[in-house]
């Protein structure tokens, strides 16, 4: 029993809200994020502002979190008062008195000692890949380090079962809202230990963090909390301290360099006097011997655009911390690197800028050359065999070691990252390409071909934020992380897939059964993926649901399609404004595909005819309008398909009047606010047996006895029941805070609700009268999507997920007199989604955040 989509999510979610990096630099100039003010110019400039980052992400949670409750009601008003939560205290406000509650002081229910919830196994999510390393850690085996909302390592067992050799989240945290899926990794590096001959992970996140991971097991080996360093986009670098000494850890708007030994901090450069804020850093071997150095780029704040007057710093220490020498390059830097252009095993520092130009410096800071690379902003540039190459106006242009204009490569889009890269017969560079929105090309350059330098060109549904070359099965291989949430590894001749990696995004739906022989869990995420796993989180196999750019899955269903085993149902949005369901057999095979004139939100089955499988029915959304539409099981072709509500929508089927055919009832949302919401029932041909609009906001639905019960918002939160004959009212119970979902209940008669004030409840669905109303939830979240888990030779049990935004959460069991009978013992990641019975109803699955989680209960 699930709530749609809301309808600012994410068909009407404007655009340059789309998480994360493929944003385009407009966005940024919109007043909210300072750190816009720095990089006025560059293209891979929202990679950069982890300021931004932050908030953003925060901004697109909330949008995403509105599935499950909407912000903003943490204050409830209602008839009979106000509740309040305000951090660990309940304010309770009935007429004039108010009544104040330790949170600790309202009843908690206690699990049972004789029943336990276990963990089974979990699907991981890593969100988008920012950070890509590929570097053998240990054991046999080529390894991939996937970056992103947490740390992945990949080998090739990982291709096959979904499962990393290890991985990092941030779930071990102590402080609660840091549930690990608003937090990134930003860049990786390894670093050989030769005293050890172990490779270590050092790593930057979003969280101002350096940690260093022990490469064979995942261990943190140590951790500081207060590097500010930006590095999105993996811009971390080593800096040698001389034989024997561990190299020191320099990265992007960082001053300080910190140890590899410990993190401790070692020196920190001066950024020079005036207002100006330090930018790209990175290591360079500007002198002989062991003790390199670090050029620095410093901006003055110009304001948005930068100006031809703007101008910042290029400085230098050496990898112990003396200053060298300083240079003012005119122009405001959009780009730098060091690497050798003139050949004598020293860095010059190459440095691009907002006016087109490229510079070099030798490695003591003398210009050698500035030339023209484009009339827009440099967006990357690379040194590589004696030349300098610049990525300007959609081109990428070689320099010879001179500053010799040699050629120029259209590519066909903004260049985000350019790197030398060992592509064999591929080339000698590899650039990600930005085409359009959500569509970007990793291409491989070869500087030597003399008419289009382009050898091969692999399209990725997102933008890429980092790619790596490495070699896989002895063959060279290209691994790009990007913003679709997929590892995307090609080979580095051809350009070819290799194999790619979910690194999965937002759960959408749970669906579990018993297929073959195996209790399979399938789930659906907002990039259109669709995947069966078995309890232990191993992925059997998953499909991607989309036809283009947009595709995302909303919903999962386990349906029987006329066959001898149940089909895996997925719907969504297809694209181009329409909607998709599909059906796969058990091994993924593709059944049938079904179209529907707007984004499939939310499945159901129904009875509509008296012989044949069940139908398929689903609420489609386009524009501000939403519907229901019904699909043969055995062929997905259309039966009917009705445009009747506003947007949004929830949907429950069911024999409302004993005729043994189902009927379906649908409530739409008031949207725009204000705009009256639609609540019908419609017969199993589709025809409208009533239909009313009014201003209540329904939630949730379900059938029973004759009656249509909903979760409605308005009153403080409360279940209602009309009449599935005529809409007629019946009964309404209020329970004070929003009635967020609910679940059926056939043995009792009834329906068990969770409501935000963190309870669970169960009704009569003939009467309303609360037989048990039981708190589960003792700190900030809520309680979030239940399920009936049926028990061998008994009643079943309900399953609650607690449900809190950012905050952790668990898992209960109840019995149906309410006494929470186990709970889980993992702490989730992220906010419940939707549960699932598994195995026959001997456990649960949960959708919680990036991850779907599975347990066993006994
Ligand atoms: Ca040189
Ligand atoms: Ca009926």
């Amino acid at each position: 029993m699930r709530e749609a989509w809301p309808p600012c999510f994410p068909r009407e979610r404007p655009r340059d809200l789309d998480p994360p990096l493929g944003v385009p630099g407009a966005f940024y100039s919109s007043g909210l994020f300072p750190w816009r003010r720095m990089l006025p110019c560059r293209p891979e400039l929202s990679a950069r502002m982890v300021g931004a980052q932050g908030q953003y992400f925060v901004l697109f949670f909330l949008l995403c979190s509105e599935r499950v409750h909407d912000q903003g009601d943490s204050a409830m008003k209602g008839r009979a008062g106000v509740l309040i939560l305000a951090g660990r205290t309940t304010l309770l406000r009935t007429g004039a008195a108010l009544v104040v509650l330790a949170a600790s002081a309202l009843p908690v229910g206690r699990a049972d000692a004789a029943a336990a919830l276990t963990d089974v196994g979990v699907y991981e999510g890593f969100g988008e890949g920012f950070a890509m390393a590929m570097v053998p850690l240990g054991g046999t085996g080529d390894q991939v380090v996937l970056g992103g909302r947490g740390l992945a390592v990949l080998d090739d067992n990982s291709l096959k079962t979904h499962k990393p050799r290890w991985s990092y989240h941030w779930g071990d945290f102590a402080v609660r809202g840091q549930g690990g899926d608003n937090q990134w990794i930003t860049a990786v590096e390894p670093l050989r230990d030769p005293a050890t001959g172990r490779t270590d992970l050092i790593t930057s996140t979003s969280e101002n963090e350096l940690i260093r991971f022990d490469g064979r097991t995942g261990r943190i080996v140590w951790r500081r909390n207060d590097a500010f360093l930006y590095t999105f986009g993996d811009r971390l670098s080593l800096v040698s301290q001389g034989e024997g000494k561990p190299p020191a850890i320099v990265g992007e708007y960082g001053t300080t360099a910190y140890s590899t030994a410990d993190g401790s901090p070692l020196w920190t450069a001066t950024v020079p006097d005036g207002d100006f804020a330090p930018g790209w850093v990175t290591a360079a071997q500007l002198s002989r011997g062991t003790n390199p150095g670090v050029v620095f780029a410093a901006e003055s704040d110009c304001g948005p655009g930068g100006g031809p007057d703007c101008t910042g710093h290029l400085f230098a220490y050496s990898g112990d911390g003396k200053r060298l020498w300083e240079v003012k390059p005119g122009g405001q830097t959009t780009f730098m690197v060091t690497g050798d252009v003139t050949g004598d095993g020293l860095a010059e520092t190459v440095a691009g800028d907002n006016q087109g130009h490229v510079a070099a410096y030798s490695p003591t800071g003398e210009l050698l050359w500035r030339v023209q690379a484009g009339e827009g902003s440099v967006g990357a540039v690379a040194v590589q065999g004696g030349r300098v190459y610049a990525a300007a106006d959609d081109n990428v242009v070689a320099f010879d070691a001179a500053g010799k204009r040699l050629w120029s490569q259209p590519m066909e889009g903004q260049v985000t990252k350019l790197e030398p890269a060992d592509l064999g017969k591929g080339g000698k560079l590899l650039a990600a390409v930005s085409i359009a929105n959500r569509v970007s090309r990793l291409v491989a350059v070869d500087p030597e071909r003399t008419d289009d330098r382009r050898t091969w060109q692999s399209t990725v549904y997102g933008r890429i934020n980092d790619f790596t070359v490495g070699t896989w099965h002895g063959r060279r291989v290209a691994t790009a992380g990007a913003d679709d949430a997929v590892v995307h590894a090609v080979w580095a001749d051809s350009g070819e897939t290799a194999f790619d990696y979910l690194g999965h995004s937002w759960v959408t739906g749970v669906a579990s059964a018993r297929i073959g022989r195996t209790d399979a869990i399938a789930h659906t995420d907002v990039q259109g993926h669709v995947v069966l796993s078995d309890e232990r989180g191993t992925e059997l196999w998953r499909r991607w649901l989309g036809g283009d750019d947009e595709a995302a899955a909303r919903d999962v269903a386990i349906a029987d399609v006329g066959r001898d085993e149940p089909a895996v149902v997925a719907a969504g949005a297809g694209g181009q404004g329409g909607g998709v369901v599909r059906a796969y057999d058990g091994r993924g095979a593709e059944l049938w595909t079904g179209r529907a004139d707007g984004d499939i939100l939310e499945l159901t089955t129904a009875k509509l005819t008296a012989s044949g499988p069940k139908a398929i029915i689903g609420v489609f959304q386009r524009g501000g309008s939403s519907g229901v539409a019904a699909f043969d099981a055995r062929t997905g072709a259309t039966l009917w398909e009705h445009l009747i509500g506003s947007a949004g929508g929830a949907l429950a089927a069911a024999d409302a009047d004993g005729d043994g055919l189902d009927e379906i009832a649908f409530a739409s949302k008031p949207y725009p606010p204000d705009t009256p919401g639609t609540f019908a029932l419609l017969s199993p041909s589709g025809d409208v047996r009533w239909k009313k609009e009014d201003g209540e906001i329904r939630d949730w639905l379900t059938v029973s006895g004759g009656a249509v019960i909903y979760g409605s918002r308005s009153n403080s939160g409360s279940v209602a029941a009309v009449s599935a004959a005529d809409g007629a009212p019946r009964w309404r119970t209020g329970l004070g805070s929003k009635v967020g979902f609910g679940v059926l209940v056939p043995q009792r008669s009834g329906v068990a609700v969770s409501t935000d004030a963190g309870e669970v409840a169960l009704l009569d669905a003939a009467t309303g009268r609360i037989s048990f109303r039981t708190r589960i939830v003792s700190e900030a979240a809520i309680a979030g999507p239940l399920t009936v888990l049926p028990q061998a030779g008994g009643d079943p049990v309900i399953a609650v997920s607690e449900s809190g935004g950012r905050n952790r959460t668990k898992v209960h069991v109840l019995s149906l007199d309410g006494r929470v009978l186990a709970t889980s013992p993992r702490f989730q990641q992220g906010h419940g989604i939707d549960v699932a019975p598994t195995g026959g109803g001997a456990g649960v699955a949960v959708g919680a955040g990036l991850s779907v989680y599975s347990y066993r209960y006994r």
